[in-house]
This record gives structure tokens, C-alpha cells and sequence, in this order.
């Protein structure tokens, strides 16, 4: 038997894929730990609450007219699935706490879904072009079942912190576990640390 060196049929691992995860190609894994909610844009809402000087609503007519902001790039669940090159489009929190203007001692965020789902974040993960609102996925109404009508995407962590059926984010002073990481999972979820669960 003979094999040639160099050149074998082992592909080159994709340097998208942290460590640890696969590429789950064209499929898109539904991951719920509620009931799937079904929610009207007529009388959806989002508020930014907490440490900020005002408290700010948007409803759904609302913001949609936002500046529209896109992501295209990768997204990372914690259960060792990744999908490359994915574009959602929404707004950017940026603009949503340019609005509600955090207080100094805003360090923290709280996120909330409909469905009393919540995931805490340091506020310098949600800030600076690295967080979004979004109501898109490649060009069409985001589904359901992924968080439709809109979802929190914070792609740089795991896929937990963006919460489906976003309501609203909460500023705070300190950090606050939400749903998962009450549960085990780390506070924060950098994908490239491997920061799965607490004590990663
Ligand atoms: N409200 C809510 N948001 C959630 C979840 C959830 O169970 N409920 N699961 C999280 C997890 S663990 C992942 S991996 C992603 C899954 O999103 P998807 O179902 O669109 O793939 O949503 C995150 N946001
Ligand atoms: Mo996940």
C-alpha cells in the first residue's frame, strides 16, 4: 500500500470553525427550551431598560425604520454545530443604546425574550458593531422557530446568548445569570476560549 504525503484526502480544517466545532452545512438546527411562541408584529415591542438614562420603546413599525445594519459571517452553538456564512440583517444595538443612552455604571445586559428566556452579556460584547436586533436571515422574514419575528444575534459568542424572541435588554452594574448559564454554562461563551461551561 502506498499513500502520498502532502496531498492526502484529508481536508484542511476550515479556520472559520473554533475549536471544537463542526460545520453543519446547509442545515440550520432548531434549539428551543420553551414552547415556540407565535407573536404579532402589531403589538410586538422592544425596550432598553435599566441603567440608562431613558428607558426607550420601539414598536415594531418603529424599528424597522432604523438605519438597517447587516451581519454576514458565522454563527457557534454551544452543542459543537457551526454555520459559515450566514447574513441576518435588523438593526444595530449600537443604535438601539445610542437611544437609550446607559449610564456610566452600565456594564452589563440582560436580555429577555417573550417567552421569559434571558441570557446576560458584559455590555462591551453588545457594543461597537457586535450585536444586533434582527428580523432577516438571507434576504427573507426570519421563521419562527428561529426566534421570528425578531432575535438578539451576538455571532462572536455562542449561539445561546442570541436570544429568539427578543424583548428587550436590561442594563445593569453587575453581572446576572440568565437561563443557561444558571444552569451551568459559562457567563460569557467566547467560542475561540472554548468557554462552555462555568469554570472554562
Ligand atoms: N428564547 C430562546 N432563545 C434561545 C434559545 C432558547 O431556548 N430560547 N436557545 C439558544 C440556543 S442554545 C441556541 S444554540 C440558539 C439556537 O437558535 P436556532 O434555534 O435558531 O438555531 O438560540 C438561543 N436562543
Ligand atoms: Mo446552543
Amino acid at each position: 500500500m502506498t499513500f502520498t504525503r502532502g496531498f492526502s484526502g484529508r481536508r484542511a480544517r476550515d479556520p472559520r470553525l473554533p475549536p471544537g466545532q463542526y460545520d453543519v452545512g446547509n442545515d440550520w438546527p432548531v434549539l428551543t427550551a420553551e414552547a415556540t411562541p407565535r407573536l404579532s408584529t402589531d403589538n410586538w415591542t422592544f425596550t432598553v431598560d435599566g441603567l440608562v438614562k431613558e428607558k426607550t420603546s420601539w414598536t415594531w413599525a418603529e424599528i424597522m425604520a432604523l438605519p438597517r445594519s447587516q451581519f454576514m459571517g458565522d454563527i457557534h452553538c454551544v452543542t459543537t454545530w457551526s454555520k459559515l456564512g450566514v447574513s441576518f440583517a435588523g438593526v444595530s444595538v449600537d443604535t438601539l443604546l445610542a437611544a437609550a443612552q446607559p449610564e456610566p455604571s452600565a456594564s452589563y445586559v440582560l436580555a429577555s425574550s417573550t417567552t421569559g428566556y434571558t441570557t446576560n452579556l458584559p455590555l462591551a460584547d453588545v457594543t461597537n458593531g457586535q450585536a444586533w436586533v434582527v428580523w432577516e436571515y438571507d434576504g427573507r422574514p426570519l421563521a419562527r422557530e428561529h426566534g421570528g419575528p425578531a432575535r438578539l444575534l451576538v455571532p462572536h459568542l455562542y449561539f445561546w446568548k442570541s436570544a429568539k424572541w427578543v424583548s428587550g435588554l436590561t442594563l445593569m452594574d453587575h453581572d446576572q445569570p440568565g437561563f443557561w448559564e444558571q444552569n451551568g454554562y459559562h457567563d460569557r461563551g467566547d467560542p475561540w476560549k472554548e468557554q462552555r461551561y462555568q469554570g472554562d
